[in-house]
């Protein structure tokens, strides 16, 4: 199961004709320097080259209305004089007499990847294409686009392979208004679109791009914006509206297609966006979406004009498609306050749609409104066009070179029990071994092939996990790694761990546990356990996966401790895939004798097999959801990834 690209060269054969600043960032280089990057690090070779078709019609009349196909079909045809008068009836966008041509490639290009996708020939994948397609509307174009590759690729999907829900992510820096119009009085597309708004000042300057436009009629809470109202967000304000505003929704939504508008003017350095989220954030956003409708993603590029952090970006997408560990999250801030207010707005907009907010306040602070600045303050549109010398001085680390060790997944089991396929087994022989512990002695060997990068990740059946595991963090913290610790089941840590802030243990328990003993010792009390979906989803989202985050573990270590109810196999799944987002996926994952069952379905997650859908996320255990809450409210103060709205006493560090 592979990774598809799909690219034509044809489409970078149209550019701007005449003098226009703002129009001279959308040049044919987007694409081949993004090539390039694909080229020149390998990755290309790794991917399934799947061409490019031109769209038919009728494929293009899924979105589009009859008149505005047949007048972007005379373009070709133009005189220059007319092409810049028909230009003129649109906002922001320009035609070239070969616009259409790559306009139906583009859409074209978007389908073979859904082909490719849907019958499997591929598990996911990446449409490199020019024009865009987010802005453009039934009857408009707008913004660069000409037709709304993604908007037609989502109805092509449903309509051909009987796809029931789409969920499609607008990660590029401008609102995809186009798709929002498109699928607004629909509830089998949900759309989620972050954007730089500056309370309504930025391109397109449209209300409904707020996050109070919700969807409408049967739609209504498949629309979700969130604006951002200041430039420079960071990796933790995208990774805090992941944790919670997206991802909680779309687990509840449960997705059979996942669509990403895939624009990299989001990134630092890009002169539209004027973010400062580094390129190695979207090998953690598309690590995010990996595990959802099992695995099934369709990247389709929109903007990103920065072509350094264009081909950066694109290169971190396109390895993390192809299973690469991500690099580790460093150094990752509190949300910004301007971030925290939007997703307070967004949650509270739809806390009743979406279980996972019905316990968010019901309407934001009048002091944190996001439209304080009214549309009439908005002042004059600063002097456009090429980069200032603040822009060119805009510079970033370079991202990380991330190298796969050359054994994906070891398994330290019984010898008589059959290595699971996509495994090496791993086990050090009674012979070699002088400690008379040899189940010991070959996870420390294992910790040890896993620090200097030779293996990736493993599991163990163990007889006792208490002991296993304070064997593992002891060799782990000789190596000074932080290790995160988390406890599946079970009454109680055997073992003392060490509170100095080296381990961070978060035990999910059904039981009651104590109160947090410390801010590295985080008990989750889950009344139903983890075969209750929403509690899960709840607690591994919202909870687990920010402060794990925000720790940055160098090793992941996750354990079945022993207890009565087991967690169920999809459950125990997606934890395990959503953890290998950590430590560069060196994840050891330690299975009790007894649990024999669960090998299987470890050792393929570990191996990078999408974990299978949890189904649609029924009605909440309001408890468990206000005891999740509430202590996610407690730990917020150590742990700032939490957070989900403005203090009202800030502390200095913000
Ligand atoms: C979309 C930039 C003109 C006036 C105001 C066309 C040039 C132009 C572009 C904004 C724009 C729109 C993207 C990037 C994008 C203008 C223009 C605004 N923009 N969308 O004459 O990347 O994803
Ligand atoms: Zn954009």
């Amino acid at each position: 199961m592979g990774t598809a690209l799909v690219y034509d060269e044809e489409m970078t054969r149209y550019k701007l004709l005449w003098l226009d600043p703002d129009c001279e960032i959308e040049r044919p280089e987007r694409l081949t320097s993004s090539h390039e990057a694909l080229l020149q690090s390998g990755l290309a070779t790794r991917c399934v080259s799947i061409p490019v078709r031109q769209a038919t019609d009728t494929e293009i009349l899924l979105i589009h209305s009859q008149e505005y196909l047949e007048a972007v079909k005379k373009t070709p045809y133009m005189t220059l004089q007319d092409l810049q008068q028909f230009t003129q009836l649109y906002g922001a966008v320009y035609f070239h007499p070969n616009s259409y041509h790559c306009a139906t490639l583009a859409v074209g290009a978007a389908l073979q990847l859904v082909d490719g996708v849907l019958t499997g020939t591929v598990r996911n994948g990446i449409a490199l294409v020019r024009p865009p397609g987010h802005h453009s509307m039934r009857s408009a174009a707008s913004g660069f686009c000409i037709f709304n590759n993604v908007a037609i690729a989502t109805k092509y999907a449903q309509k051909k392979y009987g796809v029931q829900r789409v969920l499609i992510v607008d990660w590029d820096i401008h609102h995809g208004q186009g798709v929002q119009y498109a699928f607004e009085d629909d509830p089998s597309v949900l759309y989620f679109s972050w954007h730089r708004y500056e309370h309504q000042k930025f391109w397109p300057e449209l209300r409904d791009s707020d996050y109070d436009s919700v969807g409408k009629d049967k739609g209504l809470g498949f629309n979700i914006n969130v604006p951002w109202n200041k430039v420079g967000m960071e990796n933790s304000d995208y990774l805090a509206a992941f944790f919670h505003v997206l991802l909680p929704v779309a687990y509840e939504f449960c997705p059979d297609l996942v669509i990403v508008c895939a624009g990299f003017d989001s990134a630092v350095g890009d002169p539209e966006g004027e973010m400062c989220a580094t390129p190695d954030i979207f090998a953690h956003l598309t690590h995010l979406l990996m595990n959802l409708a099992g695995g099934k993603l369709c990247a389709v590029l929109e903007g990103g004009y920065n072509l350094t952090s264009l081909g950066q970006s694109v290169c971190a997408t396109v390895q993390t498609l192809l299973g690469d560990p991500a690099p580790r999250p460093a150094d990752l801030q509190s949300p910004s306050q301007s971030a925290l207010e939007s997703i307070h707005c967004v949650r509270a907009a739809h806390r009743n749609f979406w279980s996972s907010f019905q316990h968010s306040p019901a309407a934001p602070p009048s002091e944190v409104s996001t439209k304080r600045v009214k549309r009439e303050e908005k002042d004059e549109r600063t002097q456009r066009g090429g980069a200032t010398d603040s822009e060119d001085a805009v510079t970033w680390p370079e991202p990380q070179k991330r190298r796969p060790p050359p054994v994906r997944t070891a398994a330290v089991i019984p010898e008589d029990a059959s290595c699971p396929d996509g495994c090496r087994r791993f086990n050090i022989s009674q012979r070699e071994d002088f400690s008379n512990d040899s189940t010991g002695a070959s996870l420390t060997a294992l910790v040890g092939k896993m620090e200097k990068n030779e293996i990736c990740n493993g599991l163990a059946l163990v007889s006792d996990v208490s002991t296993a595991m304070a064997a593992v963090i002891q060799h782990a913290s000789a190596l000074k790694q932080r290790v995160l610790v988390v406890c599946v089941g079970g009454t109680r840590i055997q073992s003392h761990m060490p509170e100095d802030g080296t381990t961070l243990t978060v035990h999910f328990n059904k039981e009651v546990l104590e109160e947090p003993r410390c801010k590295y010792y985080i008990p989750v009390h889950l009344k139903r356990g983890f075969g209750d979906v929403s509690g899960f989803t709840q607690a591994t989202l919202g909870l687990l996966l920010p402060i794990a985050y925000q720790y940055d573990p160098g090793l992941v270590l996750l354990a079945q401790a022993p207890s009565k109810d087991r967690p169920s196999s999809s459950c125990w799944q997606q934890l395990v895939g959503l953890l290998l987002g950590l430590a560069q996926a060196r994840v050891l994952v330690l299975l009790r004798e007894g649990h024999e069952a669960f090998i299987g379905p470890t050792a393929s997650s570990l191996t990078g097999t999408p974990a299978p859908s949890l189904g649609q996320v029924g009605a909440s255990q309001a408890e468990d959801f206000e005891a999740l809450d509430g202590l996610r409210r407690r730990l917020q103060v150590d742990w700032k990834l939490l957070r989900t709205s403005v203090q009202e006493h800030e502390d200095e560090d913000n």
